[in-house]
């Protein structure tokens, strides 16, 4: 499952974002520090692919694929030196697949803080990169000791060596001339500012005829190295506590489309190479999530780790022509559906069965 974890100033409207994804009700209140233990929560994928190959199959179980999100408490100036409530608290979003910032751009004289989002973003980066530089500094010399007796260690600690120059200047890794390969090598260390990022600027309620304008400094600071959403998340939060109807009603009249999840959810696919790929049967359809330029015993692994390893053949066929013949059995009997190798790279909307070994 891909993780995304919040980082942002206190009063940014991180939990105000956890709840408009996740439909949960974690705390959100106009003072600093109102998260201390992490919220973790999951949201289901919505794909009307799924519920339509459902439906032909006749499943008894629709199986969504699933995101997490972690929300964490606030970070401020100098919580590397211990400030707010310092910085351990990130090691709760070490693992996760990108990082999402919170960057307030709302003015609201009853909730304290900023709301200019590039100041957010300053601080946020800057404290990531110290945050990480502690990392690359406790491990460093134990590589370089590793690197005498192994060789192959010896490109790590290069690329710790660069990560620590980068960092050193207060800068973060995302948005520095590191290569890919450096990028690569120090994955293992989990560092906060070596993952993809999104922002979220957060717009004020009476601004929604502004998200634009708003949003758009921080595309311009940002450039390629990462994506920008703006959205007012209080309101979105508000319409995630409404039943379905309800909530389609109140997100058209503002004029917010399908709301915060599936615009999340597109942008952080796109960003990460998302793919999504099915099986189905009568007893459950169930979507899968892979990434672009998975073959397909690697994405027989996301169901298993058996699936891969004893991995022989899979039979194919794209979702739209699976529904146009209407069943398995009759795709099978008019010949489309495809018998592919381990070469094969799946896209997209593929539904496959997997032939394996173990
Ligand atoms: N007016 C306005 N208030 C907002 C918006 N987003 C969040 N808030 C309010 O700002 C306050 C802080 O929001 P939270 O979501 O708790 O912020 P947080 O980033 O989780 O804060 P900490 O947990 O303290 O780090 C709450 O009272 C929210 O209701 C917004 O778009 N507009
Ligand atoms: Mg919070």
């Amino acid at each position: 499952m891909e993780r995304f974890g919040f980082v942002g100033l206190p009063n940014a409207g991180k939990s105000s974002l956890y709840n408009a994804l996740s439909g949960g009700s974690a705390l959100a209140a106009p003072y600093a520090f109102a998260t201390k233990d992490p919220n973790v929560g999951v949201a289901k994928v919505p794909d009307q692919r799924l519920e339509r190959l459902a439906a032909m199959s006749g499943s008894r179980s629709v199986i969504p694929a699933s995101v997490q999100f972690v929300d964490i408490g606030g970070l401020v100036e100098g919580a590397s030196t211990g400030e707010g409530l310092g910085n351990k608290f990130l090691a709760n979003i070490r693992e996760a697949d990108a990082i999402v910032f919170v960057l307030r751009a709302f003015v609201d004289d009853d909730v304290p803080g900023p709301s200019d989002p590039l100041e957010h973003l300053r601080i946020v980066e800057t404290e990531l990169a110290l945050a990480d530089l502690e990392t690359v500094e406790n491990q460093i010399d134990k590589r370089r000791k590793a690197a005498k007796f192994d060789r192959a260690v010896a490109d790590e600690v290069a690329a710790l060596e660069k990560a620590n120059a980068v960092l050193a200047e207060g800068s973060p890794i995302y948005r520095s001339a590191l290569d890919e390969e450096s990028r690569t090598l120090l994955r293992p260390y989990f560092l906060l500012t070596n993952k993809p990022v999104l922002a979220i600027v957060n717009v004020a309620e009476d601004e929604l005829d502004r998200i634009e304008e708003r949003t758009a400094p921080v595309i311009a600071e940002l450039g390629s190295c990462g994506e920008v959403i703006g959205m007012c998340v209080q309101l979105e939060a508000e319409a995630a506590q409404l039943d379905a109807d309800e909530r389609a009603e109140m997100l058209e009249g503002l004029g917010l489309g399908e709301g915060a999840l599936p615009r999340f959810l597109h942008t952080a696919y796109q960003m990460l190479g998302l793919r999504t790929y099915f099986t189905t049967g009568e007893k459950e359809t169930r979507a899968w999530t892979f990434r672009a330029g998975y073959r397909a015993p690697q994405c027989a692994g996301v169901i298993h780790s058996d699936f891969e390893r004893g991995f022989i053949r899979a039979e194919v066929i794209h979702w739209d022509d699976l529904l146009e013949v209407g069943s398995w059995s009759k795709a099978r009997d008019a010949g489309i559906l495809r018998v592919e190798g381990k070469e094969y790279q799946p896209v997209d909307g593929d539904v496959m069965e997997f032939r394996f070994n173990v």
